[in-house]
């Protein structure tokens, strides 16, 4: 398998926040292929300042990236790691339907089973992946999932953390040799399309799904037939 760099894991047992652990080293000139990991979170982040339920069973992780470039690239690798967690769930879960939503989530059963947080600073970038494993919020912004609740007969959080990166290498090696264009396509084949209301900040949009941007911006088509591009919202899917 492709091993763009080596990855190494730093387990923690308890912090507030992967993505925060992996921040401070970042800051103090750690090199790419960091991934702190931990057993629980206390303050674990969703986007737009929600909440990540943290319980100890399930994986929380956080990879350390210095891709250089352009920021506006960036969203690019949230679709390497909902792509690499889709690969981990599909493997767990052979006959469930795996899907994703944008932009990051991943699915199993039309339920949110994994959420991806990207975070970006001077000269690197952040990738935090939360894996419901054995637990996963009775009440949540979307119904939610875990693979202990779907069925599936769990490797232990080390096996699966290790199927997990080696899966973002491959796509990570697909998106620094090839560019966007063949994630998209991927991300495209395994989405959950149909009708959709979006949640910006100020308004909700309802229409159809009908398109991942090449920059990845969610292209939806309203009533009226014109065509929306989203940059930031919450997907959720009619009926
Ligand atoms: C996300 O946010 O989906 C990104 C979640 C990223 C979590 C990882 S864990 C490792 C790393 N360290 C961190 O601190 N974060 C990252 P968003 O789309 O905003 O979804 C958040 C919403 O999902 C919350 O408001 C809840 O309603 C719901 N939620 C909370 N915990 C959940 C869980 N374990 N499973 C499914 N949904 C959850």
């Amino acid at each position: 398998m492709t091993q763009p760099f080596p990855w190494r894991i730093c387990p923690l047992d308890v912090t507030p926040s992967t993505n925060d652990e992996a921040k401070k080293a970042a800051e103090a000139g750690e090199a790419e292929g960091l991934v702190i990991c931990a057993r629980t979170q206390t303050a674990g982040r969703g986007r737009h300042g929600r909440g990540w339920e943290s319980p100890e069973g399930n994986l929380y992780c956080s990879m350390l990236l210095r891709p250089g470039g352009n920021a506006r690239d960036l969203g690019a690798y949230g679709f390497v790691a909902a792509l690499a967690v889709h690969d981990v769930v599909k493997e767990l879960l052979p006959r469930a339907a795996i899907t994703l939503k944008w932009p990051n989530d991943v699915l199993a059963g039309s339920k949110k089973i994994s959420g991806v947080l990207l975070e970006a600073g001077e000269g690197y970038l952040i990738c935090g992946i939360g894996l419901n494993i054995l637990h996963h919020p009775a009440d949540a912004l979307y119904p939610a999932a875990s693979l202990k609740s779907l069925g599936a007969a769990a490797p232990p959080v080390p096996e699966i953390l290790a199927r997990l990166l080696d899966h973002f290498s491959r796509w990570l090696g697909v998106l620094r040799g090839q560019g966007f264009a063949p994630l998209r396509k991927a991300w495209l084949d395994r989405a959950h399309k149909g009708r959709v209301s979006v949640c910006l900040a100020d308004k909700v949009l309802e229409g159809d799904f009908a398109d991942l941007g090449e920059d990845g911006r969610l292209l939806l088509q309203l009533a009226d037939g014109s065509e929306q591009a989203i940059s930031a919202g919450d997907v959720f899917f009619s009926g």
